[in-house]
């Protein structure tokens, strides 16, 4: 597969090699440069496709890279890649952090060194001075870290949000070039947080820290985007529609689903509200959503404990019909003259772009769109564990003007693997595929193997299938 990013001069080309399970690749370019990736799987029972955040694919929306959405393909794997874009400035070291994780949100700090936030999903952002930032899977962060303190060795701390939990920290070193004895320990000490000396923390997962903790929660939507633009919608009089999500776990034996259903109509603007409430309401859930950048205009929180900070009732903001009682699929405004540009409490002036905002528990995320981009979108909770249970769905975006992928472009029963391409042992079974990892299996194999019939199921989920079958197909 080929992926294309626009922008002259140099071009790149980058080979990426798939081997089993790898997941995160780091790509180095200059500003301006031209990237031209070619992807080879070589893994032996995985396929494999590549999204990439941030590229919308107007008018290639089969380039997005979403297995069985928009591209057909024996694949199981949503991955993604990234970039770092380095600036050859001396003054100050520039990250770009990148929520790479597949289950939790990290608190991200540098001893001793603030953070100065200056971009968030590849959207500027006017400059935000940060202790920390929590980053969840699919979000990006962008800072910037002076180094004009004492030189020496930092710990830079990612650290996981639970309590009670003894050790649930990633740590790397933050170096100043030209110490003696390079590659050793650090013996920094992050923060002390009191109350004449208080923590500001980016994107916390609630509204509010325990007041012991003495930190303040910085919201995404209390940035300001960097670049003036005009929110879709914000016009006095301008149409716009509310959709409500609720991103939730449905329960165990019944499963309503407030998802379906919905058709997007071209150049329309939508007010999205994502939940996470009623009875199916879990921990945060990241939403990222493909074919755009939404404008986040809203979050809403469920009631705290203002000491304790632990997490009471649902916002009231919305109803549920019944509130907790039920899995709040049919929601409504509380207040039946809000929706629209009349919902209380709506940033609209340049407020922050986003393509994964985290939805609290309890709480609610507005965001808004333009349906300017035909295409069939994913949208997803970007933990990997609640995407594959369901929590996702697609945006059928203006349907009649979606463009059709080139004739050329992979369609059902494409796939076809050659026999000789192959050398599978002749013994394989099930408890070899195990003890050795992913092997495949020849036709015969498939005959004479002692493989259970949900282990077929498996191998089908995993894209392998009798080359016969594909053959014959
Ligand atoms: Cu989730």
């Amino acid at each position: 597969m080929m992926m294309m990013m626009m922008m002259m001069v140099v071009v790149v080309v980058v080979e990426i090699v798939f081997m089993m399970m790898m997941r995160l690749i780091m790509i180095m370019v200059w500003v301006n440069q031209t990237v031209v990736v070619h992807v080879t799987n070589l893994m032996s029972s995985q396929a494999v496709t590549i999204h990439w955040h941030g590229l919308h694919q107007t008018g290639t929306p089969w380039m997005d890279g979403v297995a069985f959405v928009t591209q057909v393909s024996h694949a199981n794997i949503l991955s993604h890649g990234c970039f770092r874009v380095c600036d050859r400035s001396k003054s100050y070291c520039k990250f770009r952090m990148i929520g790479s994780g597949s289950l939790y949100p990290f608190r991200v700090s540098i001893d001793g060194h603030p953070l100065t936030l200056i971009a968030s999903d590849g959207y500027d952002i006017v400059p935000t001075v940060l202790d920390a930032i929590i980053i969840n899977p699919g979000e990006r962060y962008d800072f910037l870290v002076e180094a004009n303190k004492l030189p020496g060795r930092y710990w830079v701390r990612a650290q996981t949000l639970e309590i009670n939990v003894l050790y649930h920290r990633a740590e790397a070193i933050l170096e100043y070039a030209g110490i003696p004895g390079p590659g050793g320990q650090a013996s920094s000490f992050p923060k002390n947080c009191t109350s004449g000396n208080r923590c500001k923390v980016l994107n916390c997962p609630f509204h509010h820290y325990p007041t012991t903790y003495f930190s303040d929660c910085i919201k995404i939507t209390d940035l300001k985007s960097k670049i003036q633009y005009e929110v879709p919608g914000a016009h006095p009089g301008d149409q716009v529609q509310d959709i409500f999500l609720n991103f939730a776990f449905p329960g165990d034996t019944w499963t309503p689903g407030s998802v379906n259903g919905r058709a997007y109509k071209h150049n329309k603007v939508y007010q999205m509200i994502l939940m996470n409430m009623g009875m199916g309401r879990g921990w945060a859930h990241p939403i990222h959503m493909h074919g755009h950048s939404y404008t986040v205009v809203k979050i809403g929180y469920p009631y705290y404990d203002p000491i304790t900070g632990q997490v009471g009732d649902d916002s009231t903001d919305i109803n549920c019909g019944g509130k907790t009682t039920n899995y709040c699929n049919e929601p409504s405004w509380s207040n039946s003259s809000w929706g629209g540009n009349s919902v209380p409490g709506l940033t609209l002036g340049a407020p922050p772009r986003k393509d994964t905002i985290m939805v609290p528990s309890g709480g609610y995320v507005i965001i808004r769109i333009k349906a300017d981009n035909p295409g069939t979108w994913f949208m997803h909770c970007h933990i990997e564990l609640h995407s594959g249970d369901g929590m996702a769905l697609v945006l059928n975006e203006s349907f009649s003007r979606q463009a059709a992928p080139p004739a050329e472009f992979p369609t059902c029963n494409n796939f076809r693997y050659a026999k000789q391409e192959y050398h599978w042992p002749d013994e394989v079974t099930m408890a070899a595929v195990k003890e050795k990892g992913s092997v495949g299996f020849t036709a015969d194999d498939w005959l004479t193997s002692p493989v259970s019939p949900s282990a077929i199921l498996d191998l089908l989920r995993y894209g392998l299938r009798p080359p016969e079958r594909a053959h014959s197909a």
